[in-house]
């Protein structure tokens, strides 16, 4: 029989940082929201949360990095709203975003979720943060609670 390792969804012993980034609040408040009511749902306790406000997504690599050096979050969960329309340098920011948290993941072994949404005009970026697409924030958040589940079970 293999030995099959599977994240559990629950959130009752594990600590989690969130970074969200404020450029674009009307929408990362949302994501803010569906993050933490995913893990209120799993059974995260409230003290079990710290949550860093960041000026935009460009700042939430460096952010993570420093959360994840502390050693007290099991997961971080980075949320931000990049979008086409309102950000000439569009392809920079959200290449840069990007990179940046996944090397955090990669060089701090703490795991990092990515609930950055990118869009070409406001509308998608609302459809992606409570309304027609789900919650961007509430997937990145499920997605924390399951890595953190995974990797501390494989040690
Ligand atoms: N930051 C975002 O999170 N989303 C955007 O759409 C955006 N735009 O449009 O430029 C944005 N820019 C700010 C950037 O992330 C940095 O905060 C800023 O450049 C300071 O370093």
């Amino acid at each position: 029989m293999p030995r099959v390792h599977e994240g559990k969804l629950d959130a009752s012993s594990r600590r989690f940082a969130i970074v969200v980034s404020r450029f674009n609040s009307l929408i990362t408040a949302r994501l803010l929201d569906g993050a933490l009511d995913c893990l209120r749902r799993h059974g995260c306790p409230e003290d079990n949360v710290e949550i860093a406000w960041v000026p935009g997504a460009f700042e939430l690599p460096m952010t993570a990095k420093r959360l994840a050096a502390t050693g007290r979050f099991d997961v971080v969960i980075c949320l931000g709203a990049i979008i086409r329309s309102a950000t000439p340098h569009f392809d920079f920011v959200a290449a840069e975003t990007a990179r940046g948290i996944a090397s955090v993941g990669l060089d701090s072994g703490v795991p990092v979720t990515f609930g950055v949404i990118t869009t070409d005009d406001v509308e998608q970026a609302i459809e992606r943060a409570g309304t027609l697409s789900g919650n961007r924030g509430w997937d990145a958040a499920a997605n924390a609670i399951e890595m953190a589940n995974l990797l501390s079970d494989m040690t």
